[in-house]
């Protein structure tokens, strides 16, 4: 079989589940250098934020991030992923006040151990979430365990493989998405995190993944003085070069 033929063995299954010719335009290396450049510029400027400005943001830009996410890879390409935007104060407030209460058991009744309490020293974090009713937005993102499909009026369970792997991709893609349209997120887990499944109202096959307040960065707020690992510290190459 050639390379340019349908992998399919049977021309029933080829039929069932067709293939199409790849959107793929190969660019002159120099060009590659520039964009590869540009974005890891771009990304390298973007910093978690804590404190955010209530400024509105459009639903159209939450849209298209969560599109863009939505482009990520997935196992068996099932897309299990669920993301619930809100911008209702009242859910907004619940949340913090839920999120609030697990973290404070958390940092104030030591649910978090010693070694992590070092790790976060840095960041200056505590149980305080304003940030959850000063954003404009709050963008949950739900795992979808196993999907849920209507066989003759029966619901019937479908599994979905490499759940966390996809809804990470998917996570990433869009901190991308934000960061490149000019807006500032911060991935939030408060921990244990089922209450979101309570507070949103979200089906058994859904499980909190993180949450992401969204929107611009407060004037004048300050981060944490952190610097990434060098690329040695980060990229290991084995064997010999070409
Ligand atoms: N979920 C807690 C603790 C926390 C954990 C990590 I890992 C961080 O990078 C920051 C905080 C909280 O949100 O406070």
């Amino acid at each position: 079989m050639s390379l340019y033929e349908h992998p399919y063995p049977s021309a029933e299954l080829a039929a069932k589940h067709p293939f199409i010719p790849l959107d793929f335009e190969r660019r002159p290396e120099p060009e590659m250098l520039a964009r590869a450049q540009q974005l890891h510029d771009e990304l390298d400027q973007r910093r978690s934020v804590r404190m955010f400005s209530p400024d509105p943001v459009p639903a159209e830009l939450i849209e298209l991030a969560v599109s863009t996410a939505a482009t990520a890879p997935s196992g068996a390409h099932k897309q299990p992923w669920r993301f619930v935007a809100i911008q209702d104060p009242q859910i907004k407030a619940a949340i913090q006040q839920a999120a609030e209460e697990e973290e404070r058991v958390n940092y104030l009744e030591n649910r978090l151990n010693e070694e992590w309490q070092e790790a976060l020293a840095p960041l200056g974090t505590d149980h305080h979430k304003e940030f959850l009713s000063v954003a404009p937005w709050i963008v949950v993102l739900f795992e979808e365990r196993y999907e849920v499909r209507d066989v003759d009026g029966e619901p019937e369970r479908r599994k979905n493989y490499y759940v966390k792997e996809s809804v990470g991709m998917a996570a990433g893609m869009f901190i991308t998405a934000l960061h490149h349209m000019g807006l500032a997120t911060l991935p939030h887990t408060p921990s244990p995190m089922a209450f979101l499944s309570q507070v949103l109202e979200r089906p058994e096959n859904e499980r909190p993944f993180a949450l992401f307040p969204v929107g611009y960065p407060l004037d004048g707020v300050q981060v944490p003085d952190l610097s990434r690992k060098p690329l040695s510290d980060v990229l290991v190459r084995v064997g010999s070069t070409s």
